[in-house]
This record gives C-alpha cells, sequence and structure tokens, in this order.
C-alpha cells in the first residue's frame, strides 16, 4: 500500500491535475465508510475468517469456559462505531446452544447469543456439565452479520463436572 501511494505520488508529480485527482481518490477510498452489498449488509472481504483460538470441536473443558475469538483480514470495533475508518470491522458474538442466527437481520441479545460489544475478544462463560454448541458470528455496528457472513464453525463441547 505504501509503495501503491508512493507510485500514486510520483504520478501526482508527473502528470500534475490528472495526478492529484487519482492521489485524492486514493486517500478517499482509505478513509471511505463501510460499504454495503446488494442484500444491503455490510460488506466484508472474502479472506475473513473468523474462529476459536483454544477450542477444537469435541473439546472437554472445566466451568468456567474461558473462550478465545480469534479474527483474521478484518478489525475488531465496539458496536454502534460507524463512518470513515471503520470499514472491514465488527464485533463477536457467541451463540450459546442455539443454532446458526439469521443473517439477515440484528443478532437477538440473549442467554444464548451474547454480545461483546465493547469490543471484546476473550470471555469467561459459565455452562452448566454435559455439551454444549458454541458459535462465533461477527457481526457490524448494528449487529447485523456481514455479507459474506463471517463466522466460525459451530462446535460441541463437553463440560465436565
Ligand atoms: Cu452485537
Amino acid at each position: 500500500m505504501r509503495t501503491q501511494l508512493l507510485a500514486t505520488a510520483i504520478a501526482l508529480v508527473a502528470f500534475g491535475t490528472v495526478g492529484a485527482s487519482v492521489y485524492d481518490a486514493a486517500l478517499a477510498a482509505d478513509a471511505a465508510a463501510p460499504a454495503t452489498t446488494a442484500s444491503g449488509r455490510t460488506a466484508s472481504p472474502a479472506s475473513a475468517k473468523v474462529y476459536f483460538i483454544n477450542l477444537q470441536n469435541g473439546a472437554h473443558v472445566k466451568s468456567p469456559v474461558t473462550v478465545q475469538f480469534g479474527l483474521t483480514g478484518m478489525g475488531v470495533a465496539p458496536f454502534g462505531l460507524v463512518g470513515p475508518g471503520t470499514q472491514n470491522t465488527g464485533h463477536h458474538h457467541l451463540i450459546v446452544d442455539a443454532p446458526t442466527p439469521a443473517l439477515d437481520v440484528p443478532i437477538p441479545a440473549d442467554m444464548t447469543h451474547v454480545h461483546y460489544g465493547r469490543g471484546q475478544t476473550e470471555a469467561t462463560v459459565a455452562l452448566t456439565p454435559g455439551q454444549h454448541t458454541l458459535q462465533l458470528v461477527l457481526a457490524d455496528a448494528a449487529h447485523i452479520p456481514h455479507d459474506p457472513a463471517v463466522m466460525s464453525d459451530r462446535i460441541t463441547i463437553t463440560v465436565d463436572p
């Protein structure tokens, strides 16, 4: 990116006003607000991935369970934050013992859909002994999953007594 900007800056010197408009466009794109797709949802890069750092499907754990939220290709931002500089950001949601939520509306907020709206990347949750399913879903400033949705596999863990 730095190289591209440098090349654009050189073009600015070489081509005068034409170069200047290209340079301004490059800066404007960098500071753009999040884009939306045809679905109306906030766009996410195709490479973005969310995953459990410290838990695998089939894991046996003790309660309370520390859950570390992994994210690549995007950044974490508190909920409600919009505008320039917030493109490709979102906040984590932990879905506990519930199916993947609807992707075109805000994720509900209840005991099985926990929002980490302050931008947390880790949580400690109390779970009863037995099997539980966990899934991470990233969502935008308004709690609506991105397009394409950025979410982990739904894993099953066993909490040992
Ligand atoms: Cu949320």
